[in-house]
C-alpha cells in the first residue's frame, strides 16, 4: 500500500461522499423573501463587504444606501480589479464561476450574473446542490423573526433537501426583548421569569417543535458564556430549553465564541470572535447527561481544548470549522488534531452558507484539505501493517461528512 494508491483511495471517497450540511443559513425557495442566490448576493457575502473596507476609504453609510446591484459593483471593482482576489471567499468567487463555466475576467460580474439565478427555484436548488456534492442542508430557522414566522404559520412547502434547525438566540441572549414578540403571538410571559412565565416559554418552543420539526436546536454564545447564570437567559436555558431537549431527544448546538457588533458599522460583517473558557461546557456536558450537545467553537484559541472536552464527553459532538475557521489553513490544522485525538468520530465540516452558490466553493475545499489530512493518516496505517481498504476509508469518511451527525441526532 503505498501513497499513490491511498491517495486515490481516499481522493475517489472524498469526492463522492454525500454530504449533509448540517448548519447554514439557506433557505428553500418558499421562502422567497429570505432564499439567496445569484452573482450580487455571491458578491456582497458579509465576509467580503468586510475585506472590502479594508481596500481604502470608504463610507459604510453609503454603501448600506446602494442598491444591491451597486454594492456588488463596488466589491467587484475593490476586490477583484484593484488587488488579486487571494482571500478564502474572494477565490470562492472564482471557484463559482469556473463551475459555471464563466471566465470573470473576461466576462466580468455580468457575465456570472447571467450565469447564476438570482431568485432560485427548485430545479437550480437541485442543480447547486448536486454540484456540491450536498444531500441536504440544515437551515437557521428563527421564529422571533418576523418575515420567516410568517412562512411557517402560512405552512408553506418546503424542499424536500432542506431540514430545520430552531434558533434560540434572542430567548437566551436578549430575553428583554422577546418579551413583547411573545406576548404578540399569545404566550403570557412578563419581564419576571416566574414559573408561569417558564412555563409559557416551554409551551412556545413545543408549538415551534411541532412546526418546524427541527432535527436540533441550536444557540450561538458569546465568548463570555457562563453557566449557571442567573439571568433570565441562563434560567430558560436551565429550566426549560435543556428539560425540553432531553424530553425530545433534540440534540442542542451551541456555538460559543461570538462577539457580536464589535463594528456596528459594517452590521452583518462586524462581529468578531473570542476565546470563551471550557467550564460552562462541561458543566453542561457533565450535569445534563441526557442531554447532547453539538458545539463549534469560533476563536482558534479553543480548538485543542474542545476536543480533550469532547474525549470526556461522549454526549458532546465538536462539529465543522466555523466562520473564521473556515479557511485551508484552520481547516487542515483542526481536522488533523481532531483526528489525531478522538478518530473519525467528530463532524467533519459545516459550510455556514448564506447564498445558495456558496455550497460550491465551501465544500470543494473542505473536501480538499480533509482528503489531505486523511490520506497521511491512512498511510500511517499502512505503514503500521494496517491493510488499509476502499471500503474502510468509504466508511470512515461517510461518517465524517454526514453519519457521525444523522446517528448523533437519531432519536
Ligand atoms: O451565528 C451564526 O450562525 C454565524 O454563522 C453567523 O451567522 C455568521 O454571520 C456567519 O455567517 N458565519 O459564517
Ligand atoms: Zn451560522
Amino acid at each position: 500500500m503505498n501513497r499513490p494508491s491511498i491517495s486515490d483511495m481516499v481522493g475517489t471517497a472524498v469526492k463522492s461522499v454525500v454530504v449533509t450540511d448540517m448548519h447554514t443559513h439557506l433557505f428553500p425557495p418558499s421562502f422567497a423573501r429570505l432564499q439567496m442566490s445569484g452573482a450580487d448576493r455571491v458578491l456582497t457575502y458579509h465576509y467580503l463587504i468586510a475585506e472590502a473596507f479594508r481596500t481604502g476609504p470608504a463610507s459604510e453609510t453609503r454603501f448600506w444606501q446602494t442598491p444591491l446591484a451597486g454594492q456588488a459593483e463596488w466589491i467587484y471593482g475593490r476586490l477583484f480589479e484593484t488587488l488579486s482576489p487571494l482571500s478564502e471567499a474572494a477565490s470562492g468567487v472564482l471557484e463559482i464561476a469556473q463551475a459555471f463555466a464563466v471566465n470573470i475576467q473576461a466576462e466580468g460580474l455580468d457575465g456570472l450574473r447571467r450565469a447564476l439565478m438570482q431568485e432560485a427555484d427548485d430545479l437550480y436548488v437541485d442543480r447547486v446542490l448536486d454540484l456540491a456534492g450536498v444531500d441536504r442542508v440544515v437551515m437557521t430557522n428563527d421564529p422571533f423573526d418576523a418575515i420567516e414566522r410568517g412562512y411557517w404559520q402560512d405552512r408553506v412547502p418546503l424542499h424536500p433537501r432542506f431540514v430545520s434547525a430552531l434558533r434560540l438566540d434572542p430567548l437566551i441572549n436578549q430575553f428583554d426583548q422577546v418579551i413583547s414578540p411573545l406576548r404578540s403571538m399569545g404566550y403570557q410571559v412578563g419581564p419576571e421569569l416566574t414559573d408561569g412565565a417558564q412555563t409559557e416559554v416551554r409551551r412556545f418552543l413545543e408549538d415551534w417543535i411541532e412546526r418546524m420539526r427541527p432535527v436540533y436546536c441550536a444557540i450561538s454564545l458569546a465568548d463570555t458564556f457562563a453557566f449557571p447564570d442567573a439571568g433570565p437567559g441562563g434560567r430558560v436555558l436551565e429550566s426549560v430549553v435543556l428539560p425540553l431537549c432531553a424530553q425530545h431527544k433534540l440534540p442542542l448546538a451551541l456555538m460559543i465564541g461570538a462577539r457580536r457588533q464589535v463594528n456596528p458599522r459594517l452590521q452583518a460583517a462586524g462581529d468578531s470572535t473570542g476565546k470563551a473558557s471550557m467550564q460552562p461546557l462541561e458543566r453542561l456536558c457533565r450535569d445534563f447527561p441526557e442531554n447532547k450537545f453539538l458545539v463549534s467553537l469560533l476563536s482558534r484559541e479553543n480548538q485543542h481544548e474542545l476536543i480533550v472536552t469532547a474525549r470526556k464527553f461522549g454526549n458532546l459532538m465538536p462539529f465543522g470549522c466555523w466562520w473564521f475557521l473556515n479557511t485551508d489553513s484552520l481547516v487542515e490544522e483542526i481536522t488533523r488534531m481532531r483526528l489525531e485525538l478522538i478518530g473519525p468520530t467528530f463532524v467533519a465540516q459545516h459550510s455556514d452558507a448564506r447564498v445558495l452558490e456558496h455550497l460550491i466553493y465551501k465544500w470543494a475545499r473542505s473536501r480538499n484539505v480533509v482528503a489531505r489530512v486523511l490520506t497521511d493518516k491512512y498511510e500511517k496505517l499502512a505503514k503500521f501493517g494496517w491493510t488499509v481498504d476502499a471500503k474502510a476509508i468509504e466508511t470512515d469518511v461517510k461518517a465524517l461528512f454526514s453519519q457521525n451527525f444523522w446517528d448523533f441526532v437519531a432519536r
